[in-house]
């Protein structure tokens, strides 16, 4: 357990602020020790000295596992662990009243349709393990999310083939970029729980995006809309410097980053 008090929820992130290192060594609250399925990853997975937090109990039958989490070392180079969990995103937190939110599927697809609250929510949900790795290098292990898989997103959109980008959009003009191939993967969920509880408003209820595989900005908060796109379309991040993919292994941080 840390002793610096609690992490600076809610604090922006600017692009400015490429190096900032606020969140290293905050303060250590629960993290999510309930989830790790001993039995399931002690065969799979050798683990260094720094991939803590070990496992305390069993995943949920059916649970998708990260490939990630398989890894000898889980901590992408650059990266630290902590096992806080910050609240970053440009601007402040939204907290969003049910009623109003609507989840738009738009663009090159063969069914744009507007879901409510309600309509959300009664999609069929997929749980899944992974890790996530934050640019300003913070790295927190072993998260159990639940939500709808981004295939299912994609069958009900009925994606034209022609589709090869998607862009995924919040309140207030965000929005991230990524590649059809990078979306379409069994570990990508628009998270509404995380550690068997409802999401937050702070991590972006009702549904935030998780793609464990790339940087955690690409993990768009407070989801009103996915658009699949022919043409790539850089989101906020990506305008503001940030690497168009951002792959976490091959420390693709910024736009000069190979
Ligand atoms: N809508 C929205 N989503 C966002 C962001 C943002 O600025 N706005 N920032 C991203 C960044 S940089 C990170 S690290 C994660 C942080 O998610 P968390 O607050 O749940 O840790 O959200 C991502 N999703
Ligand atoms: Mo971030």
């Amino acid at each position: 357990m840390g002793k610096k008090g609690k992490p600076e929820e809610g604090k922006d992130e600017k692009p400015g602020g490429l190096t900032r290192r606020e969140f290293i060594g905050g303060a250590g609250s629960i993290a999510g020790g309930l989830i790790v399925g001993s039995a399931l990853l002690a065969g799979a997975c050798t683990r260094g000295p720094n991939t803590t937090p070990g496992p305390t109990s069993t995943l949920p039958p059916d649970t998708i596992i990260s490939p990630d989490t398989l890894r000898e070392d889980r901590i992408p180079p650059g990266q630290y662990q902590t096992n806080n969990w910050p609240v970053l995103q440009a601007g402040g937190v939204r907290r969003i009243d049910p009623p109003q939110w609507t989840f738009t599927l738009s663009g090159a697809i063969d069914n744009p349709v507007v879901l409510s609250y309600d309509e959300f929510m009664a999609l069929p949900t997929v749980q899944v393990f992974s890790d996530m790795h934050c640019v300003t290098t913070w790295t927190r292990l072993s998260n159990l999310w639940e939500g709808p898989g981004s295939k299912t997103i994609a069958e009900l959109a009925r994606v034209r083939p022609e589709a090869r980008y998607v862009i995924i959009k919040a309140p207030g003009g965000f929005s991230a970029n990524l590649m059809m191939d990078d979306f379409m993967r069994d570990d990508v969920i628009f998270a509404t729980g995380h550690d068997n509880k409802p999401l937050t408003a702070e991590h972006g209820a009702p549904a935030r995006l998780v793609v464990p595989h790339l940087y955690f900005w690409k993990s768009t908060k407070w989801v009103t809309e996915v658009e699949f796109r022919v043409d790539d379309q850089p989101g906020f991040w990506e305008r503001a410097g940030y690497h168009n993919r951002g792959d976490p292994w091959t420390e693709q941080r910024y736009q000069t980053s190979p």
